[in-house]
């Protein structure tokens, strides 16, 4: 596994610093360690209080790590003193592999994050040490002492930062009002290239915490994984948005950013196709389910928690259907791939949010005679809906299923009679689409012992 060390402030709202590190680290698949530099009272409005790790504390921390645990990249963010600085110049000065600098100044609440007088002293021993430096717009301008209000300005800022000693830099424009709504971010490889530039829509979320850090670490991650940094650019922008784009608000103050947003969704999102494709291939094998296929066709429904619309549900394109007896599924699984069968799920998650999978059974004397012996059983009748439901499209369902659920809370199948060109229809609930199977199967068998 690739290891990236951070040496960093710890942030104990854990939006920013260290905390926001190993979030991104551990998203992005890499190993990290942690040299703190700092300790912040923080929470989303205001940093009350710091304390400065001793510096023979913080050496030992750096020393015994460093050691042992060889990182493929070493990223630094708050260093808040001179002390801390010269150690981290002193041991770090010959290190081979990458350093990326975050250097952070502030935090985004105001608060000086670099004492007044470490100012030269990490101009003249840190900034030479990155393989690249990312300051924002506002961190620019105090490393180049120039004023930053467009494009050029920030290529001329670019030009005094590397006369400083770095290799790379990337000027964020996350800060940079004066271009109507777009965020730019450059990189300057060298100094006579052209930069490379990420031009962005700026999302509509006002101020957010932990967005630097995230990216710094992000960046390193990305050059331990051996990207060059013309890609971990690239890929380190991209992931910046996603987590920024899904910020969540925590407390009273500023949202902030959610590093772990695409590996919660995804993976969660990953494990609910793996099961119902799996459910719909021992589907296609049970002998005798072409008997419980509608008319319309059957869907089979897997959601993650907590679904919100039928986005959050996967289900198979093109539904269930059966050929004779045989039964044919396009083999397809997608989100968002069933509307009917999704919005009774949606409907009945809202009384039992333990039910995430549902599946659509023709309706036939024999079948409920089976289903009342076996399961709880709930039903409505659909000329009782009021015609505002019935006028817009996938709406009757849901309102049916709510009708059904409200008369018996606790059932795990429901029915209706059909209406004037409805056909009548079974919808059974289950914890998961093995849970679903289960219940089929009983049915299957009550109808060959029929
Ligand atoms: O976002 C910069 C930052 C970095 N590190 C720590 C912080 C902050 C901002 O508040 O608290 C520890």
């Amino acid at each position: 596994m690739k290891k990236v060390m951070t040496i960093a402030g710890s942030d104990s709202s854990a939006g920013a610093g260290i905390q926001a590190d190993i979030k991104t680290f551990s998203a992005l698949g890499i190993y990290g360690t942690t040299v703190i530099t700092t300790l912040t009272a923080q929470n989303t409005s205001t940093i009350s209080d710091i304390f400065v790790v001793p510096s023979k504390f913080f050496k030992n921390q750096l020393v015994t790590t460093l050691e042992d645990i060889k990182p493929d990249v070493i990223k630094i963010g708050v260093l808040y003193s001179k002390s801390i600085i010269s150690i981290v110049n002193n041991i770090l000065k010959d290190y081979k592999n990458p350093i990326v600098v975050d250097p952070v100044l502030f935090s985004g609440t105001g608060v000086k994050l670099l004492d007044d007088e470490s100012y030269d002293l990490f101009r003249k021993e840190i900034i030479p040490l990155s393989y690249v430096i990312t300051p924002n717009l506002k961190e620019a301008e105090f490393i180049s002492k120039l004023v930053i209000s467009n494009k050029h300005e920030m290529i001329e800022a670019a030009s005094e930062i590397f006369e400083l000693g770095a290799s790379n830099i990337i000027i964020k424009g996350g800060h940079d009002e004066s271009r109507d709504r777009k965020v730019m971010d450059l990189l300057f490889k060298d100094k006579t290239d052209k930069p490379e530039q990420i031009i962005r829509e700026r999302l509509k979320i006002g101020e957010t915490h932990g967005t630097g850090c995230n990216f710094s670490a992000a960046i390193a991650s990305f050059l331990a994984k051996g990207y060059d940094i013309s890609e971990s650019f690239t890929l380190s922008n991209s992931y910046v948005y996603e987590a920024l784009k899904n910020s969540i608000k925590i407390g009273k103050g500023v949202l902030v950013a959610n590093p772990m947003y695409h590996m919660y969704t995804n993976s969660e999102k990953f494990k609910v196709l793996v099961e119902l494709q799996d459910s719909v291939t021992t589907l296609e094998k049970m002998t005798n389910f072409f008997r419980l296929i509608p008319e319309t066709k059957t869907n089979f429904v897997y959601s993650i928690e907590k679904p919100k619309n039928f986005n959050d549900i996967a289900g198979v394109l093109g539904r269930v259907t059966n050929l004779g007896s045989n039964i044919r599924t396009p083999n397809v699984i997608q989100f968002g791939a069933s509307i009917h069968v999704s919005n009774a799920l949606l409907a009945a998650n809202k009384f039992n949010s333990l039910f995430r999978s549902a599946i659509n059974l023709r309706k036939d004397k024999d079948i409920i005679k089976i289903c009342e012996n076996n399961f709880r059983c709930s039903s409505y009748s659909r000329s009782k809906e009021p015609p505002e439901s019935k006028n817009i499209e996938g709406s009757s369902i849901k309102w049916g299923v709510s009708e059904a659920f409200s008369q018996k809370p606790n059932a795990e199948l429901v029915y209706h009679d059909g209406d004037l060109g409805k056909e009548p229809m079974v919808i059974l609930f289950g914890y998961n689409p093995k849970d679903v199977l289960e219940k089929v199967k009983i049915i299957l068998q009550g109808l060959v012992n029929n």
